[in-house]
């Protein structure tokens, strides 16, 4: 019985972290990268989003693949290596492993303690499968790691499932794409497999990230414990609310937290008073048009591009040929 490989690669180094919170605490309009809602806690927060009535990012993308997946087939190749962004509990991949063949699996995600669980049952469900686990941070652009030895004449598949692409502004999407082309290597047929929230109605939207029971708003308000104990900050919960607005000149959902009162927030070395009603930006969910996206993908370097939708045309699953 084969045993993944793991490789981790980032290393948490609580200056720099320190840094770049702070930095973005003293902004004029202060903002924190989404990236730092997810501790164990806003993970656990996340999954519970996910069954929301409000939330079907999920659960549509999941439809998506579902109706279209001997379509896909036909356009992903077979045997491929298949790179998974952000794998967590490697659920969705497992569901296409079969199906689509793949002949290689490699599930990147910040940390290989979140993948070993679930890659050593994945690899008890797939013997023959070589699998590899790989935790690094790839927000700022995907390098895969020398030591995965990636045979340069197998093509390669990325998957990156989720809308996940939507938290990134679009030149930032873009510059990121560009090393998910470069990642793609050079044999024929390797291409990235991508889903996309698409744009609709604004209250719709305003309520997938303000939900009835709060679970959205505790993900969000639990920012502020991860960053107490990530910079030593004294931000008490009870002085933020949570808030969704729509920009449609930007075409996406922000996520605030607006200071309910002057509130004087402490650090070690500083501190910053926020007035009332101020807010802190804590993530940008970007919705995407068809055509938009697939101008993106171009102007990353991919060449053709096919897409599915389900029959509401919520979301999109693409597929884009390196
Ligand atoms: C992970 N990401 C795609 C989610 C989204 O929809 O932007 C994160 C999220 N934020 C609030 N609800 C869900």
């Amino acid at each position: 019985m084969p045993t993944p490989q793991f490789i981790q690669l980032y290393q948490h180094d609580a200056t720099a972290v320190a840094q770049e919170l702070l930095q973005g605490l003293n902004a004029p309009q202060a903002f924190t990268s989404p990236k730092y809602l997810y501790d164990a806690l806003g993970s656990r927060l996340f999954e519970a989003i996910t069954e929301l009535p409000e939330y079907d990012l999920t659960r549509t993308e999941a439809q998506v693949m579902r109706l279209h997946a001997d379509d896909m087939a036909r356009c992903v190749p077979s045997g491929a290596c298949w790179i998974d962004l952000g794998a967590g509990n490697c659920e969705k991949a497992a569901r296409l492993l079969g199906p689509l063949q793949a002949g290689r699996y490699v599930a990147v995600d910040i940390s290989v303690d979140f993948l070993r669980h679930a890659l050593d049952s994945l690899q008890r469900q797939h013997p023959q499968v070589p699998m590899a686990g790989v935790g690094t941070d790839f927000s700022n652009g995907l390098d895969l790691p020398g030591a995965l030895d990636l045979a340069p004449t197998q093509p390669r598949v990325l998957f990156y499932p989720g809308s996940s692409i939507g938290n990134f502004t679009p030149d930032h999407a873009v510059r990121f794409l560009r090393s998910l082309h470069s990642a793609c290597g050079s044999a024929p047929g390797s291409g990235l497999l991508i889903g996309v929230d698409l744009l609709k109605d604004a209250a719709e939207l305003e309520a997938a990230y303000d939900d009835a029971l709060g679970v959205t708003a505790a993900f969000d308000l639990n920012l502020l414990l991860h960053i107490n104990r990530l910079v030593g900050t004294d931000f008490a919960v009870r002085d933020w609310r949570h808030l969704s607005r729509f920009n449609a000149a930007q075409s996406r959902v922000e996520m605030h937290l607006q200071a309910r009162h002057a509130v004087r927030v402490r650090w070690p070395g500083g501190e910053r008073l926020f007035a009332p009603g101020e807010t802190i930006h804590t993530e940008n969910a970007c919705k995407w048009t068809v055509t938009g996206f697939d101008a993106l993908l171009r102007s990353a370097g991919f060449s053709s591009t096919r897409h599915w939708t389900d029959p509401a045309s919520r979301f999109a699953v693409f597929w884009a040929s390196a």
